[in-house]
């Protein structure tokens, strides 16, 4: 919990606080619950469920408080459905554009509460609304890992952000792990007794980009990682290349891709993909 910087209200997980106060419309849902913490989560887990009022007195043989979940917020209604109260507290949801992690290359969202806007503060030698401005490592997914598996053409899809010249890339392992056969155990790009990788990035046409020169779908190496790598980072190109905002990458499990041995694997892996803008 801690305090609004610009204003007397108090934002829980995700919920600003009305104190003695209430929005007067008519609920799509009233319960008791044992707690404002209850009433708020059962508005989280309640579709269309935008904002609450929760009773301060509770019900005395219970000792629960009336929640009333409301599909409406005080913004988008008029001034006089939310007024002072002697019997409730209101709490509103707010949806934080940080939640996507929109700041590029490492910068820090700061959701502005109020406006339910955010800033990004950018490293030493970013800059831009977004950090997008700069060389250097550059997150790709920026709605959350991609996940990729290992049969039926189950390949893990990424758009990219931002127009730049790229010199390489890289791909961090955030969870799960795939087999190339039901013998094998799972790892983070391949078979973990082998140091072989089965883990490659393609165009949206899969053709495939990194590993470079790289021809038949097979296993390969790659110069100090191995398939249980916690990140695999590819060597540079030899010159940049021009990467514009919309264009679409593809990570592969190799027999998927090349359509073999792929109906005795299992498995899928999450990742981050960074691109190298120079
Ligand atoms: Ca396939
Ligand atoms: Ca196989």
């Amino acid at each position: 919990m801690f305090t609004d910087a610009n204003a007397d209200k108090i934002v829980f997980l995700n919920f600003v606080s009305y104190f003695d106060s209430v929005l007067n419309v008519s609920a799509i849902v009233s319960k008791f619950t044992s707690s404002t913490e209850d009433c708020q989560f059962l508005c989280m887990t309640t579709l269309n469920c935008l904002s609450v009022n929760v009773a301060i007195g509770s019900d005395l043989s219970e000792g629960r408080h009336l929640c009333q979940l409301l599909n409406t917020t005080k913004n988008s209604k008029r001034d006089d459905d939310f007024k002072p109260s002697d019997t409730f507290h209101h709490f509103t949801t707010i949806v934080s554009p940080c939640f996507s992690q929109p700041c590029q290359r490492g910068g820090t969202c700061h959701q502005d509460y109020g406006m339910e806007t955010f800033t990004c503060q950018c490293v030493h030698g970013r800059e831009g609304k977004l950090c997008e401005i700069g060389t250097g490592w550059s997150k790709v997914n920026i709605n959350g890992s991609v996940c990729f598996g290992v049969r039926d053409d189950s390949y893990g899809n990424v758009t990219v952000q931002v127009t730049g010249k790229v010199i390489t890339a890289k791909l961090v392992h955030v969870s799960g792990s795939v087999a190339n056969s039901r013998a094998a155990d799972g790892g983070n790009w391949g078979n973990p007794r082998s140091r072989q990788i089965r883990t490659v990035i393609t165009s949206d046409a899969n053709e495939v980009l990194l590993p470079h020169n790289y021809t038949a779908y097979e296993p390969y190496t790659l110069e100090g990682y191995a398939s249980m790598s916690p990140e695999l980072v590819f060597p540079n190109a030899s010159e940049p290349a021009s990467v514009p905002r919309g264009m679409g990458f593809r990570i592969w499990f190799v027999e998927d891709l090349g359509n073999y041995s792929e109906q005795d694997n299992s498995g899928e892996s999450c990742v981050d993909m960074f691109l190298f803008y120079v």
